[in-house]
């Protein structure tokens, strides 16, 4: 079976999640925004995606696919069947579909696909106004009525958390302490730790959110992984470490003494290779040291 599309896009990367939940292998041929093979043009009408392709039965819609690729394999069970349970995750569903990716792409349309994409400036009016006023009461909804369990339907995994993680995109960040190693020689190794173990603090405080992943990478190096709307956000987080590193005192260290950081951080592309998050994030962090440290650059 065939997903034409880009993992950009949220209805993809659902659908890919539905099958991948259920043990369909779908390949991801690449299409959309204009471009495709003319499989994908007869598959969905309006050009948009995800397209898909079963034998010489073409079809299109997320929700759709979807409704197909349950009913030719029910097992396991991703769709409740109580009434009142299925009517609910069809319900997320929905609200992932039509008001959480409106928000959260109109955000990701206008900083990454119409700049880097499409070759033309996004609506950054548009996109603040989403970010500022749109998305912060869908969220607070979802906070709202997401049980202890973690899981929106039945305490496990269902449609509907398949298709509100989908409205979000991976990131990595990867974040080093720039010139530890005078630091060490300065202060020995137990101010060295100090200062790691105030950077760790500092991360925690910075990434909060309880699917945050943050782990020392290296020596002085610490790595983010995380869900995102759009690379604004990821900017605003890192520019909170900043400055709260800018602030940092420790007795152990001189008065003066200015800690600081750099970082790179990649989303995870379309064709949704994680060790490419990794270099690609390397290369960034990589590129922030030689242009000289103290700041946070995206992959390419
Ligand atoms: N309801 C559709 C929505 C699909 C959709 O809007 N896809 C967007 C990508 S996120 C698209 O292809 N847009 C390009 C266009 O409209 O030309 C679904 O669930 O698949």
């Amino acid at each position: 079976m065939i997903l034409y599309g880009s993992s950009l896009s949220p209805f993809v990367r659902k659908t890919l999640a539905f099958a991948a939940e259920k043990g369909i292998e779908l390949e991801l041929q690449p299409a959309g925004m204009g471009g495709g093979p003319p499989e994908f043009k007869l598959a969905s009408p309006f050009g948009k995606m995800p397209g898909f392709k079963d034998g010489d039965f073409l079809l299109c819609d997320s929700t759709a696919i979807i409704t197909y690729l349950d009913a030719i394999q029910p097992e396991p069970n991703l769709i409740p069947t109580d009434p009142k349970a299925r009517a609910r995750t069809i319900w997320y569903e929905e609200f992932a579909d039509t008001i959480l990716i409106a928000a959260a792409g109109t955000m990701f349309f206008n900083r990454i696909v119409s700049p880097k994409f499409l070759g033309k400036p996004g609506d950054e009016a548009a996109a603040v106004k989403a970010e500022t006023e749109t998305l912060p009461p869908i969220l607070d909804y979802l906070e709202q009525v997401l049980p202890a369990s973690g899981w929106l339907v039945e305490d496990r995994i269902t449609l509907a958390d398949i298709a509100v993680a989908s409205g979000q995109i991976l990131a990595l960040i990867l974040l080093d302490l720039d010139n530890f190693k005078a630091i060490n020689d300065r202060y020995g190794h137990p101010g060295g730790d100090k200062v790691l173990s105030a950077f760790s603090d500092l991360l925690s405080r910075t990434f909060l959110r309880a699917d945050d992943f943050v782990a020392r990478y290296g020596g002085e190096e610490f790595a983010v992984l995380l869900s995102v709307n759009d690379a604004a956000q990821i900017e605003r987080l890192v520019e909170g470490l900043f400055s709260r590193l800018r602030e940092l005192r420790l007795p152990q260290l001189d008065k003066n003494q200015m800690i600081t950081c750099s970082g790179g951080y990649a989303l995870l592309q379309s064709n949704g290779d994680g060790s490419a998050l990794v270099e690609r994030a390397d290369r960034a962090l990589y590129r922030a040291k030689r242009d000289g440290r103290n700041r946070l650059y995206a992959a390419d």
